[in-house]
C-alpha cells in the first residue's frame, strides 16, 4: 500500500489550508503518519486517490449509518439539485424533515434546523440562558459539544486529541460561565449546584460520550442531572448529535426514556449533508426569533438539498427499524471477534459500546470518564492504527473517538477487520 498521491495532496493542501485540513481530527496528528486523501465511497468502502481500498468505520463521523452513497438518499439529492440548492425561503421538505423528527424522537415539541452540531449545542445554551436568565452551564470533562466558545473547556473530540489544555481565544469572562465535572460524577455536579446556586441555566451531556472514547452512562446519571434540573429549574439539554437516530430512531431519548428540555442534533439527520437542529419542550423553543427574542439565524439552514437527504434517510431507518436489531448484531460481531484476538495475546483491553458505536482503550480497567479514558495507552493505540490502515481497516485517528458500524457491513467485512485485528497484534508483539 502507497500513499504517494495523498502525500503530494498533503503537501499541497498545507500550504492553503491550516494543517491541510478543515477539522484537525481528520489531519492524523495524534497517530502521526500521511492521512489518504478520499477519492470515492460506496457502502462500506471508502478509496482514496492512490487506489487504495478500506472498510471504513469512520463513516464521516457518524453520518453514514446506512454506508456511503446510500441510494435512496443518492437518488433524493439527485431529483431535487434540479429545482436549485437553496431559496433562503420556507420549503415543505422543512416542514416534513420537522414531522420525520418529532415522529421518531419522543417528547419533544419543536425543532429549529441549523448547519451544523455546533450551531445546534451553541443555540441551546442561549435559549436555555434566555429562558432561565443565568449564565452559568456544567459539562463534562471529555465530553464536545463542538466548537462554541463556551465549550472548549476540557473539551474532548480534537481539543483531547490535539492535548489542547486552554484554547486562545476562548475569553476567560466565557470560561469562567462553563462549569466542569467528570463524567457518571453525580456527587461533582452536586458540589457544584451548591456552590452555584441560584447561577446555573443548564446541564449539558452526551447521553453517551462519544468524543473521549465510548464511554457509556453508569446506571442512573442520566436520570440523575435530569431529576436535578427539574428540581431546581435548570434546562437538561441532551447533546444527540451522534447518538441521535443512531441508538435508536428516537435516540438515546428513547433508548434511556430521558425527558430532556433541549435536545441537540447532527450527523445522521442530514444525511451526510450539513445539517444541525436543536428540539425540546415548546415553552423553551418558543423563545426563539422570530416567536421569541433569543436571536438565531442561517443563510443556508433548513436548504432543500440537506433537508430532502436527512428527511429520506431518517424515513428509511424508520420504516425499516430492523435495521437497529442488525446494527447491534454487527457490532456485536465485531466486538467479540475483537475480545478474542486481544484476549488471546493478553492484551488488556475495554470495548465500551452501545447500539452501533464503540471504541477500544488498551487500559486493563473500565473506562467511565475522561481520567480513566486518558490512561489508556496511547502508544499501543497508535501502533493498532497504523498497522490496521495498512491492512485496509480505516479506523478512528484517536482514541478520543468512537468507531461506527454502518448497515452496509457485512460478515465478511466483519471477519476481514478481526482477522486485520489479529495480524496487526502479532505484528506489534513481534517488534
Ligand atoms: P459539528 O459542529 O462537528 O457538526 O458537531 C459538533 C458536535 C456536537 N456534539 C457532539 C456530541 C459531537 O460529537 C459533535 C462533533 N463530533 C466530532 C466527532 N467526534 C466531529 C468530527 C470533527 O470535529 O471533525
Amino acid at each position: 500500500m502507497h500513499l504517494h498521491k495523498s502525500k503530494q495532496l498533503f503537501a499541497r493542501a498545507q500550504q492553503l489550508i491550516p494543517g491541510g485540513v478543515n477539522s484537525p481530527v481528520r489531519a492524523f496528528k495524534h497517530v502521526g503518519g500521511i492521512p489518504p486523501f478520499i477519492a470515492s465511497a460506496k457502502g462500506a468502502y471508502l478509496y482514496d486517490v492512490d487506489g487504495n481500498t478500506y472498510i471504513d468505520y469512520v463513516n464521516s463521523w457518524g453520518p453514514m449509518i446506512m454506508g456511503h452513497a446510500y441510494e435512496p438518499v443518492v437518488r433524493a439529492i439527485q431529483e431535487q439539485v434540479q429545482h436549485s440548492t437553496s431559496y433562503g425561503a420556507p420549503t415543505e421538505l422543512e416542514v416534513l424533515l420537522a414531522e420525520q423528527i418529532l415522529r421518531m424522537v419522543p417528547r419533544i415539541d419543536q425543532v429549529r434546523m441549523v448547519n451544523s452540531g455546533t450551531e445546534a449545542c451553541m443555540t441551546a445554551i442561549r435559549l436555555a440562558r434566555g429562558f432561565t436568565d443565568k449564565n452559568k452551564i456544567i459539562k463534562f470533562e471529555g465530553c464536545y459539544h463542538g466548537h462554541a466558545d463556551s465549550f472548549l473547556v476540557q473539551a474532548g473530540s480534537g481539543v483531547a486529541t490535539l492535548e489542547i489544555q486552554e484554547v486562545p481565544g476562548v475569553p476567560s469572562s466565557v470560561a469562567a460561565d462553563t462549569l466542569v465535572a467528570p463524567y457518571n460524577n453525580l456527587q461533582a455536579v452536586d458540589t457544584l449546584l451548591e456552590t452555584y446556586a441560584g447561577e446555573i441555566a443548564a446541564i449539558i451531556v452526551e447521553p453517551v460520550a462519544g468524543n473521549m472514547g465510548c464511554v457509556l452512562p453508569l446506571p442512573g446519571f442520566l436520570e440523575g442531572l435530569q431529576q436535578r434540573c427539574q428540581e431546581q429549574g435548570i434546562v437538561f439539554i441532551v447533546d444527540e448529535v451522534m447518538t441521535g437516530f443512531r441508538l435508536a430512531p428516537g435516540g438515546a431519548q428513547e433508548r434511556f426514556q430521558l425527558d430532556a428540555d433541549l435536545i441537540t442534533f447532527g450527523k445522521i439527520i442530514g444525511g451526510g449533508l450539513p445539517v444541525g437542529a436543536v428540539g425540546g419542550k415548546r415553552e423553551i423553543m418558543s423563545l426563539l426569533a422570530p416567536s421569541g427574542k433569543v436571536y438565531q439565524a442561517g443563510t443556508l439552514s433548513g436548504n432543500p438539498l440537506a433537508m430532502i437527504a436527512g428527511y429520506t434517510l431518517l424515513r428509511e431507518l424508520d420504516l425499516n427499524r430492523h435495521i437497529y436489531e442488525a446494527l447491534e448484531q454487527k457490532t456485536q460481531q465485531l466486538i467479540d471477534g475483537l475480545n478474542t484476538v486481544f484476549g488471546k495475546k493478553a492484551i488488556v483491553h475495554q470495548i465500551p459500546h452501545i447500539g452501533s458505536m464503540l471504541s477500544v482503550f488498551f487500559t486493563e480497567y473500565p473506562v467511565h470518564d475522561f481520567v480513566a479514558a486518558s490512561a489508556a495507552s496511547n502508544e499501543l493505540f497508535k501502533q493498532f492504527f497504523h498497522a490496521m490502515l495498512e491492512k485496509g481497516i480505516y479506523l478512528p485517528p484517536s482514541p478520543f473517538e468512537s468507531w461506527f458500524v454502518s448497515y452496509a457491513l457485512s460478515d465478511e467485512d466483519i471477519a476481514k477487520t478481526i482477522k486485520a485485528a489479529e495480524e496487526s497484534i502479532e505484528q506489534i508483539l513481534s517488534r
